[in-house]
């Protein structure tokens, strides 16, 4: 069984519910949501922290945090851009509000200046696969979240193959685990995720979806993303993101329900009232 409390450096998040981690993207160029933080291309600080509050007041238990856009085409950042758009964010955050911030990043320096800057958790979609993010993330012993992607962003959804795609995901995860632990970091502290949408097709994504119980059965607090994301689309046939809040809402719950332990939305009230409702009917049976 996952420990019910995530210890994460001077805080802690309680994880006998579902959390809800609320998306943040400092790039100019992200998919979904990405750009109405920015004017003239220089990120509204003061937006962005009144986005935050929001989430807060809606309920968010954690903020994530991200300076590089993971679409395939986005344009690469360097380590001084990514510091520089995730880092005054980072730290104007920890100075009002007492939130647990996530900072969504593979790069090295990137982890170690938010581990000083109060971050408390890392998240990063390459399973800490760059040069020197394992030495980084051990160092600062927060808790890291490892995400499974096939290929890398400019090219996963090219051509996504499997032969099977739960066995090869638990696999790659199991790995990048037992590297973590080998270089020091407390097993305690690792949070597992299928990584939807990452090298995926919709057939993939629906089978890992289907799977959450295994990757849950690993012990590990489970992450799961699949808010307003293309297979939501493809279900639905809906081609504008703006049109898959009720069909990331629903998944989100699905995923509570087989024992997602953090959920990364976009839609943070809407999320939680949906959490909350379930929750209500379950009650009595705790
Ligand atoms: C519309 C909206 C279309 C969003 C695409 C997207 C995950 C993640 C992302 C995830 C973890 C995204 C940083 C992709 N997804 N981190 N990050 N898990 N741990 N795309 O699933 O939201 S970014």
């Amino acid at each position: 069984m996952a420990s019910s409390i995530l210890h994460c450096g001077a805080k802690h998040l309680d994880l006998s519910r579902p959390s809800i981690m609320g998306i943040v993207n400092v790039t100019p160029d992200s998919f979904s949501d990405g750009g109405d933080l920015y004017d003239n291309a220089q990120l509204d600080l003061n937006k962005t922290l009144h986005v935050i509050e929001k989430m807060l007041a809606d309920g968010a238990d954690i903020i994530d945090i991200g300076g590089e856009s993971t679409r395939p085409g986005a344009a690469v950042v360097s380590t001084q851009q990514e510091l520089d758009r995730v880092i005054p964010v980072l730290e104007a955050v920890v100075e009002r509000f007492d939130a647990l911030v996530s900072v969504d990043t593979s790069t090295a320096e990137v982890i170690t200046e938010s581990s000083k800057k109060g971050a408390s958790l890392i998240n990063d979609v390459r399973a800490l696969g760059r040069e020197g993010a394992l030495a980084a993330a051990a160092s600062s012993q927060l808790p890291i979240c490892l995400m499974h992607m096939q290929n890398q962003p400019q090219t996963m959804q090219i051509e996504p193959t499997y032969t099977d795609v739960v066995a090869e995901v638990l696999a790659f995860l199991d790995e990048r685990k037992y590297i973590c632990m080998k270089a020091g970091i407390d097993s305690q502290k690792i949070i597992l995720d299928p990584g939807f949408g990452f090298g995926k097709t919709l057939a993939h994504n629906l089978t890992l979806f289907g799977a959450i119980d295994q990757f849950v059965a690993t012990g590990h607090p489970v992450l799961v993303g699949v808010s307003r994301k293309t297979m939501i689309g493809q279900m639905l046939g809906l081609e504008n993101t703006d049109e898959r809040l009720m069909g990331s809402v629903a998944l989100a719950l699905l995923a509570a329900q087989r024992g997602a332990a953090i959920l990364r939305v976009h839609d943070v009230l809407e999320t939680r009232q949906a959490i909350d409702v379930w929750k209500t009917t379950i009650k009595d049976e705790d």
